[in-house]
């Protein structure tokens, strides 16, 4: 039986980069792809049927997919030098889980599924939970075609290179109809287990979470001969719009973070002419974050108007609370020793199910609480606490 170390050890070198030690697993990339071959491989030794949806979304089916499924899995996609965890431990955790199952000869009353899906991090794309929102249609597929990466790759080119058919992307309710229940165990992002004392949570909301693509349009010109009073420097409206940003969350009890920058032309000695960022902020109710959002765009709009910039703000995404099945939750808490409930800043595909399906997430501990990048742990001791407490919630799940 394969145990979670053994499997975690096989997953862990796929995509880890040698100088940071950080995670660039994009979507479709060689190291997904990779990262997919050892899911299908690993699932099938595990007994599994493997299969592929319309969405490039991989699932592992005990039994034939059938209705009222009992289904488990994460993401094996990262951020930019991303941890280890993120995703991955979901992934490993729900085969592993399996594996102890199928050892003991547990016999399920309904199928059971590991599924890893594509995007969630948005990484390459841009729209987080790609795959789960395309299987539920909270993204249609016209929308998936016009996201393109950094280098201007479309989702469905890159699908194709990767040697999927990218042509029947989009909504797929026969699947969806399939699942009874979603659980996703995913590493803390946070510190809330290490502060109670428990190796395992189990997650009661997550945020309102929204990104949106600022664009500063300035004009480039000469760094060492032209004046301060005749500038028109993206930068500085880019630089006063980060700090305001920071100023408007801190008095929202929100969060908001710019990232994924672009300047151009990006020289040494030229004023820019074009800044590009993107704004994620979560907040914990969509009042404060829609409060945010408006603030740091007035806020641009107006130091733009005093630096003879223009500032284009484009909305890419938002996802309202997401309050996990109450009953569920406090059955798996229950299940797992009093686990205790806590909330999430982070978005999963298990937000974005929860609105179709009795959906829940076990934590597991992270002593540094860092995510999204190389910082971020748990400890074999935890990850494999973590795998008993998925195995109990399953296997009550998928014999009741
Ligand atoms: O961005 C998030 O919150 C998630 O980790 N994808
Ligand atoms: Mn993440
Ligand atoms: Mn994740
Ligand atoms: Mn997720």
């Amino acid at each position: 039986m394969t145990g979670f170390d053994e499997l975690w050890r096989e997953l862990l070198p796929i995509g880890r980069a040698a100088d940071t030690g950080g995670y660039r697993r994009f979507s479709w990339t060689p190291d997904d792809v990779s990262g997919r071959e050892w899911f299908a491989s690993t699932a099938a030794s595990l007994g599994l049927s493997v299969e592929v949806d319309r969405n490039g979304n991989q699932w592992a089916w005990w039994g034939a997919p059938g209705p009222d499924a009992v289904v488990t899995g994460s993401h094996l996609d990262s951020v930019p030098d991303g941890g280890a965890f993120d995703g991955p431990l979901g992934v490993v955790s729900s085969l592993a889980a399996v594996g102890a199952l199928r050892a003991r000869g547990t016999t399920l009353s309904r199928p059971l599924a590991v599924v890893n899906f594509v995007e969630e991090e948005g990484a390459r794309f841009g729209l987080p939970c790609l795959g789960s929102r395309l299987l539920t249609g909270a993204v249609s597929p016209d929308r998936a075609r016009e996201l393109r990466d950094p280098a201007g790759v479309t989702w469905a080119a890159a699908m194709d290179a990767a040697g999927l058919d990218a042509s029947g992307i989009g909504a797929d309710p026969a699947r969806l109809g399939l699942i009874g229940t979603f659980v996703e165990l995913h590493v803390e992002q946070g510190r809330g287990l290490v502060e109670s004392g428990s190796p395992v949570g189990v997650a009661s909301a997550i945020w309102p979470h929204g990104r949106w693509r600022f664009e500063f349009a300035g004009e480039a010109n000469h760094a060492g001969t032209t004046r301060l009073a005749d500038r028109r420097d993206p930068m500085l409206t880019f630089a006063s719009t980060v700090l305001g940003a920071r100023e408007q969350a801190a008095l929202a009890g929100a969060l908001a973070t710019f990232g994924r920058v672009s300047v151009e032309p990006n020289g040494t000695n030229a004023i820019a002419s074009l800044v590009r960022a993107w704004l994620d902020s979560r907040a914990p109710d969509s009042a404060s974050l829609e409060r945010v959002v408006e603030a740091v765009t007035t806020l641009a709009a107006e130091r733009g108007d005093r630096d003879g910039v223009k500032v284009t703000v484009t909305p890419e995404s938002t996802t309202p609370v997401v309050e996990f099945n109450a009953d569920l939750r406090d059955e798996l808490s229950a299940l797992v020793g009093g686990a205790p409930v806590l909330p999430t800043g982070a978005g999963h595909d298990a937000g974005v199910l929860s609105a179709h399906v009795p959906t829940a997430m076990l934590f597991v501990r992270n002593p540094t609480g860092v995510s999204h990048a190389p910082g971020e742990f748990a400890t074999p001791d935890d990850c494999v606490l973590g795998v008993e407490a998925l195995t109990t919630v399953l296997e009550h799940l998928a014999t009741r």
